[in-house]
């Protein structure tokens, strides 16, 4: 594959600056630039993008800046021949440090103190509320690089870790691994279930009334994932009947959330703007992937993280 020109999409500005991410790009031999919703491309392209859009067909290569591609229609990709690349490997630190954030501060309380600043208000929580991390168990759904940093993190603060793969693959710092079809007994004893899985067609809606109803009373909920993994509906009603203590969202079903959304005003609840792996650095991360590839593209070696 001989790259001609690398094609920095606009959509890209969702994630990072783009003069950023096209100055990190930028090398001696292949052209950098910016292109928008108009731009045509051809076999000399390699585009890196944020978002799909069809006309990328036509390039030789399409680099998604995220690990996440569901949004991305492989079949397609396949058919035209294009290659599509993901961007997963560069959030071990980044999404487990987030969600470090949330578990401790719900064991802390922290999001309920934070609230109370506002009011300036020193109200205490029940002596029987805040807990410790250590001792405690998570199961991590998902144990690819970002479940991995979590499980590693995890126990590294002295919790008890399980999880879940597809493989059922033993794997590092997790006491027992298990495949999804016992997600049920999986979730069944931990104080966090932590959704760190790609959207897929066994895992859109995997997170339902059902399984929800399988977690202890006092369990806290944590998608890093995507929305749709868990059903809207069903958290919801989990989060007001008590079915769970609370639940930290960084992925959502609609995004931005609508601002008429229940879950802003849910004080067992913890939204972020789906920034788990925001960094300052993450156009380098993503240039460094891309430089990789472009290198190994001219050696006219595989892609590495080709998922089309
Ligand atoms: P990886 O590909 O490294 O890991 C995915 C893991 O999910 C693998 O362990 C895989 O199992 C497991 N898995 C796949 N299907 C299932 C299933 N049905 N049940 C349980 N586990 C399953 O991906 P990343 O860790 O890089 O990213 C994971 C996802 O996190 C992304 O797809 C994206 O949606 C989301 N993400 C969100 C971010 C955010 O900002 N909030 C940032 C980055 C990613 P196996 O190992 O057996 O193949
Ligand atoms: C953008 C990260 C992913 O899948 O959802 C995340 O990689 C987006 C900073």
């Amino acid at each position: 594959m001989d790259i001609a020109r690398i094609a920095v999409h606009e959509s890209v500005a969702k994630a990072c600056p783009l003069e950023a991410m096209v100055a990190a790009l930028q090398g001696p031999d292949i052209p950098v630039e910016i292109v928008g919703d108009d731009a045509a491309f051809d076999a000399g392209d390699c585009v890196v993008t944020f978002s799909p859009r069809n006309a990328f067909l036509d390039a030789a290569w399409v680099h998604g800046i995220r690990a996440g591609y569901d949004e991305f229609d492989v079949a397609a990709y396949e058919a035209a021949g294009t290659a599509l690349t993901n961007s997963t490997g560069i959030h071990g630190d980044t999404v487990p440090e987030t969600v470090v954030g949330y578990l401790t501060a719900f064991a802390r309380r922290l999001h309920v103190y934070r609230d109370r600043q506002r009011d300036n208000d020193w109200t205490q929580e029940p002596y029987d509320a805040p807990f410790t991390l250590t001792g405690e168990q998570v199961c991590v759904v998902g144990l690819g690089t970002i479940g991995q940093g979590v499980a590693d993190r995890a126990d590294a603060l002295g919790m008890d870790v399980v999880g879940v793969r597809r493989s059922g693959d033993p794997t590092e710092n997790v006491e027992h691994v298990y495949t999804p079809d016992e997600l049920d007994t999986a979730v069944a004893d931990a104080r966090f279930v932590v959704l760190c899985c790609p959207l897929t067609k066994e895992t859109d809606g995997m997170v339902d009334a059902a399984l929800l109803a399988q977690m202890r009373t006092d369990s806290y909920l944590v998608n890093v994932a995507r929305g749709p993994v868990v059903v809207e509906d069903a958290l919801l009603n989990a989060l007001d009947t008590g079915t769970i203590a609370g639940a930290a969202l960084d992925a959502h079903w609609a995004e931005p959330l609508p601002d008429d959304h229940p879950l802003w005003d849910h004080e067992s609840a913890i939204v972020t703007p789906h920034v788990a792996a925001a960094t300052s650095r993450y156009h380098e991360d993503i240039a460094a992937l891309v430089r990789e590839n472009v290198e190994r593209a001219t050696r006219g070696e595989s892609l590495r993280n080709r998922v089309a």
